[in-house]
């Protein structure tokens, strides 16, 4: 079988980036990753919105010692729809050191859902991002987020900071963890203080559940790299808030970037300026992602 195009103009992740300056504390984990593919193997969803490279488990575990990670937490893209083949079997490779987030139908079965957290998918990610996906409604994502939830399994949610005031009852009514994905993406051109993130820290303000990764300034920053400043304040406003309840990752490798890719450890380099003490670092990288996702080891 031939392999498929890549979508015009796609940038493949940064081959041989640096050492971070930063040194990682150890343990650490990557909480927010994707593979992809490699295809054919693992074959893209026909219903994708784009075609990536191949970025396979191998070329995830080099980039982890490069940068000095322990761990990864391993998202299914959606260009791989809802086939989570290629996700589970980087978590069989990965000898416990790996977890996953899947994507699913509305339709899976109970059976489905118990076969995908013995696996060691954590969560299921509701996607309300249109770009990527045709997004299902609230309604119907209710009954199928208990069910989750009763597999043992939290909910990762993704959306853009303009959908936040349509989404906030629906997220605020989840009856289970719920991660938002990069802060719920806000505008980094306005103020902190701005009414649109003010609603976000006010949901997690109000609903001791909702964790979020503070992740993805090459996504999400306009004065852009290396130092990605506009993002500081907003990355640091919610860790100093919520030490507890956040997240960080790679976004590696970092799909539908256009203006640049990042050297990966210009991300990691990031990490003190967000998070400035030992304790904020170590409760960010290594404690709250271990409670979640590894509770078994006891951190
Ligand atoms: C991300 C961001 C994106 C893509 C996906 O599943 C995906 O295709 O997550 C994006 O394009 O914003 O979270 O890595």
């Amino acid at each position: 079988m031939t392999a498929v195009s890549k979508t015009p103009g796609w940038l493949d992740f940064y081959h041989n980036p640096s050492r971070p300056d930063f040194q990682l504390p150890k343990g650490a984990v990557d909480a927010h990753c994707h593979v992809f593919g490699p295809d054919p193997e693992f074959p893209f969803a026909a219903e994708r919105k784009y075609t990536p490279c191949n970025a396979s488990k191998d070329d995830l575990w080099a980039l982890k010692s490069r940068l000095g990670f322990t761990r990864n937490v391993i998202v299914q893209a959606t260009c791989h729809g809802s086939d989570n083949r290629a996700v589970l079997d980087a978590i069989a490779d990965a000898h416990g050191l790996a977890k996953g987030i899947a994507s699913v139908e509305v339709g899976v079965s109970d059976g489905e859902l118990a076969r995908l957290a013995k696996g060691g998918i954590k969560a299921v990610r509701f996607n309300f991002v249109k770009r990527l996906v045709m997004p299902v409604s609230p309604e119907i994502l209710l009954p199928l987020a208990a069910r989750i939830d009763a597999a043992g399994m939290h909910i990762v949610i993704y959306f853009e900071s303009p959908d936040l005031p349509a989404l906030y009852d629906f997220i605020a009514s989840i009856p289970a963890i719920v991660v938002v994905d990069h802060m719920g993406r806000p505008d980094l051109s306005k103020p902190v203080d701005s009414a649109e993130f003010l609603l976000f820290l006010k949901l997690m303000a109000a609903h001791e559940n909702i964790w979020c990764k503070t992740t993805c300034p090459e996504r999400l920053s306009h004065t852009g790299p290396p130092t990605y400043d506009d993002f500081v304040p907003f990355a640091h406003s919610i860790i100093s808030q919520f030490p507890d309840r956040v997240l960080w990752g790679t976004d590696w490798p970092h799909p539908n970037l256009k203006s640049h890719m990042p050297d990966d450890a210009w991300l990691v380099d990031m990490i003190p300026r967000i998070a400035p003490t030992k304790i904020l670092q170590r409760k960010l990288l290594v404690d709250n992602p271990m409670r979640l996702y590894w509770p078994e080891e006891g951190v």
